[in-house]
């Protein structure tokens, strides 16, 4: 396993507030960023915001302000609610910051240099809202309206730089076909190759038309347009170009990039083609989640039906931040759509309470009142239900990384809740009330209290990247301090010593008052 661990979000649009789209998508990667972190993995989490284009220029003017003073105040907003939301990102960067304008006037010369870059001009179809130009039978097919947003696209000729991407296609077909997990999930990479079979033009990648962007360094009529612009800042705010490229030396080629599959195309195609003329290695993964949708249609800010910041932070704070995190994850496979609901997510959070704080809170009872908090040998010969227990515990490092490094995040998060709930029924069938009134027993009860701790004291310890907080809490309440892991990865997994001794608990996910 490499020890370098480089994740990214796309770059969001700072023209209005993050909402359940950019939280999710930010969310799983701080998830699987921490979970990196803590296998000792030196971690890279980056993440931004995307201010040029027109897009944001459209946006500043309904806003009367300058596209700079909008993106600024939206930046700065991602920002903190990032902040807010414990997200454990790297760096942030910004499209506008001098480091992202002179690495991308760079690379575009070294296009150019490469000789991908020619003028032409530009006459067809444009999806305003996705910023993207559309072929004539796709513009056709979808009776000349966005596929995305349904709005009707607009009409465009003008003189514009192409990139050759044509000449990238069978390199990059034969890319995903050698790479499995170069895209995921599966039946993107297939959406992927069939469309590159298909056949692919041209690429603009300039426009006159617009001014608020990156001026050409080959001629500053006409400024770069959004894709190159934005894709690159997954290298630019490495340093890729610039006067210390060490980062980009250490972190690149990015593990994985986390999209939302309404832009897989620009980040499996577009951005594979302008590393290969650039000479740059691919990303090992792109991993595109599904939607939040509302009444089957993508919920955004410009379709509208997404749950807002404001509905968020209220269930933050009336629940807490860490069941948000878990529900996210937990509410369908990775790659699957999603259809927002405060009853899913109080599922989720009944999940919680019931079967992981319920199994601390009564684990902790139990070796409190039998044993004074002190944990005791497995001295006699494991029954078969404490050796199937015994087996869970065990595996459970092992099956939480391969999660982990497939994507698989419902998985990742819900393999230890299903430890717990295996304890819990653990509990239920030996129960140790009526083994504590035999003193025949008290070996017996000795190896169920013994490895019910070590069964929650794992799932906690694996719990760690999705509820940072309640899982820490939880390990403090069995009476080890998180300090004490160090930065020894193998600290993590290792069990509690005997005569070890727990604390007092209190309910880690209280009951809610409707
Ligand atoms: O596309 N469900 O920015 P953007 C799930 N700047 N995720 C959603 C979502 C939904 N309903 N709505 C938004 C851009 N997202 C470009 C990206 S990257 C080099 C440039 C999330 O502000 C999801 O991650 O429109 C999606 O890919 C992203 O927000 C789009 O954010």
């Amino acid at each position: 396993m490499n020890s370098r661990f480089y994740i990214t979000t796309p770059i969001y649009y700072p023209n209005g507030e993050p909402h359940l789209g950019s939280v999710y998508t930010t969310v799983i990667c701080d998830v699987v960023a921490r979970f990196h972190r803590l296998q000792g993995r030196e971690t890279f989490f980056l993440t931004g915001t995307d201010e040029h284009g027109t897009k944001m220029e459209k946006a500043a003017a309904e806003a009367g302000v300058p596209p700079l003073e909008l993106a600024t105040r939206y930046a700065d907003l991602f920002r903190a609610v990032w902040a807010e939301l414990g997200i454990s990102n790297d760096d942030f960067i910004r499209t506008t910051e001098p480091r992202h304008k002179q690495a991308v006037t760079r690379i575009f010369q070294r296009l150019v240099d490469q000789g991908d870059i020619y003028l032409g001009s530009y006459e067809g179809w444009y999806d305003e809202g996705q910023e993207e130009f559309v072929t004539e039978t796709e513009a056709k097919l979808n009776e000349f309206k966005s596929k995305i947003s349904g709005k009707p696209l607009s009409r465009y000729s003008e003189p514009s730089y192409f990139f050759r991407l044509s000449r990238f296609v069978a390199p990059i077909i034969e890319h995903i076909e050698k790479n499995p997990t170069f895209v995921i999930p599966t039946g993107r990479r297939n959406e992927v190759l069939s469309k590159l079979r298909a056949g692919v033009d041209d690429l603009s990648v300039s426009r006159t038309a617009l001014s608020w962007g990156i001026p050409l360094p080959n001629d500053p009529k006409h400024v770069v347009y959004v894709w190159i612009d934005a894709l690159t800042n997954y290298i630019t705010a490495l340093g890729y170009q610039s006067d210390d490229a060490s980062r980009f030396e250490a972190f690149w080629p990015a593990d994985v990039h986390v999209i939302g599959k309404d832009i897989l195309w620009f980040h499996t195609v577009y951005w594979p083609a302008m590393l290969l003329s650039l000479g740059i290695e691919l990303p090992k993964t792109v991993a595109a989640h599904g939607w939040w949708v509302r009444g089957g249609m993508k919920a955004g800010k410009s379709t509208g039906g997404i749950t807002t910041l404001a509905e968020i932070r209220e269930l933050v704070a009336k629940y807490d931040l860490d069941s948000l995190r878990y529900h996210l994850l937990r509410a369908a496979p990775f790659g699957a759509d999603l259809e927002w609901s405060v009853e899913e997510f109080e599922k989720s959070f009944n999940e919680l309470a019931n079967v992981l704080g319920n199994c601390l809170n009564r684990t902790l009872k139990m070796i409190g009142k039998y044993r004074g908090g002190v944990l005791g040998p497995v001295s006699h010969a494991p029954s078969e239900l404490d050796q199937s227990l015994m087996a869970a515990i065990d595996r459970l490092p092992s099956a939480l990384a391969e999660a982990y490094e497939k994507l698989e995040l419902q998985q990742a998060v819900m393999l230890p809740i299903e430890l717990a709930r295996q304890t819990n029924g653990y509990i239920d069938a030996t129960a140790p009330f009526s083994l504590a009134k035999d003193p025949a027993k008290a070996a017996q009860l000795d190896t169920v209290l013994h490895l019910s701790v070590q069964a929650i004291y794992r799932a906690l310890v694996s719990l760690i990247p999705v509820l940072p907080a309640k899982a820490l809490e939880g390990i403090r309440q069995l009476g080890v301090d998180p300090a004490s892991f160090g930065k020894d990865p193998a600290k993590l997994w290792e069990q509690l010593p005997l005569g070890h001794k727990v604390r007092e608990g209190s309910p880690l996910f209280p009951r809610i008052e409707k």
